[in-house]
């Protein structure tokens, strides 16, 4: 734990998949447990044999916990592949890979949502039992339904990322389910915490994983009328996404893969953007104040290098939260 943070200052991190927990890591590693909140991005969750998984919710949770499969980038280290073998067998869909532990998180999941908790209390539950310190809870304990519209027709989220491996041309993505969805009331009560010190949007892909969180009309009036700085973490290096198909999106969305597009697709919500050394050249060009440093995280150090410095310039932004453009 680093001196980073005095008088109990709360801090709320919202992501989605892979590069938003490498940041949540950082995070966890630089504040007390009871000061950082983790929303999750919920609209890649579905259905499958019958289980409710969420793969966000569970990439957060295997990498806060040190469990999580670093070469498949989901799922859990060490994970034995049975089950998934005597599905083939059995001529069951092989498509999406549930690992004989992972499993057990989604029968876990099912059965307590089937007993009446709520998504909420499931993903509590879950970091409680492996040991995680920080509030990681799901944008919404509604139903949120990433869907695709592609040259390839409509598709649900994983049937597009996983079952045809974000090959199809993206035309337009939506929410189903988030127009009535509302934040929970955890969600609700991080944000209004008067020790709320700042809100960190993670590098995670701004299409796929954070606008889910942002179509529910609750989580989006409050960030707008945030009365703390928040900050993005850029998902782009040099106009190269670090992972997953951010860059093919934006080219498939007709939008320049330049970091003042995320900024833009961020509007009315940023109050600052760090940016990578590779692109300090756009600072100038930003309309809103940007820090330059190394976001590309390959090790934990650069984990905890990055969220330190996410912090330290969160922490030098107007505190009223009134967006200031340059
Ligand atoms: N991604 C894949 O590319 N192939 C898989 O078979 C796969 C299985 C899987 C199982 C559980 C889980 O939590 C995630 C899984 N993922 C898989 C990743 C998942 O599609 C993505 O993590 C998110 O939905 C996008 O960030």
């Amino acid at each position: 734990m680093s001196a980073i943070d005095p008088n109990g200052e709360r801090w709320l991190a919202i992501c989605g998949g892979i590069g938003g927990a490498k940041l949540a890591l950082g995070l966890s590693r630089i504040l007390p447990p009871e000061n950082l909140t983790i929303v999750v991005n919920t609209g890649d969750d579905f259905r499958h044999f019958g289980l409710h998984v969420s793969p966000d919710v569970d990439t957060v949770l295997y990498t806060l916990a040190g469990l999580s499969n670093t070469e498949l980038g989901w799922g859990l280290a060490g994970e034995t592949w049975t089950f998934m073998e005597q599905v083939e067998r059995l001529g069951g869909p092989s498509w999406f890979r549930l690992g004989d532990r992972d499993l057990a998180t989604h029968a876990v999941r099912t059965a307590m949502l089937a007993n009446g908790s709520s998504l909420t209390d499931v993903t509590r539950h879950l970091a409680t039992r492996l040991g995680i310190g920080p509030s990681v809870i799901p944008m919404c304990d509604a139903p949120v339904a990433t869907v695709v519209d592609s040259d390839e027709g409509t598709l649900a989220f994983q049937t597009y990322f996983v079952g045809r491996r974000a090959e199809p041309r993206i035309r337009a993505i939506r929410f189903d389910g988030a127009t009535t969805a509302s934040p929970s009331p955890e969600a609700i009560a991080a944000l209004e915490d008067p020790r709320l010190a700042g809100i960190v949007i993670c590098p995670s892909n701004p299409w796929l994983s954070i606008d889910p969180l942002l179509a529910v009309p609750g989580w989006r009036m409050r960030l707008e009328q945030r009365r703390v700085p928040c900050v993005a973490v850029t998902p782009l290096i040099g106009g190269e996404a670090v992972k997953g198909p951010t860059a093919k999106i934006m080219g498939e969305l007709g939008l320049p893969l330049d970091v003042a597009e995320i900024v833009s697709h961020y509007r009315g919500l940023l109050d600052g953007f760090v940016l990578d050394a590779v692109d300090a050249a756009r600072a100038p060009a930003l309309p809103l104040p940007t820090v330059v440093t190394n976001t590309l995280m390959r090790t934990l150090d650069d984990r905890i290098e990055l969220a330190k410095a996410t912090l330290a310039f969160c922490r030098t932004l107007p505190a009223d939260g009134l967006e200031r453009t340059r």
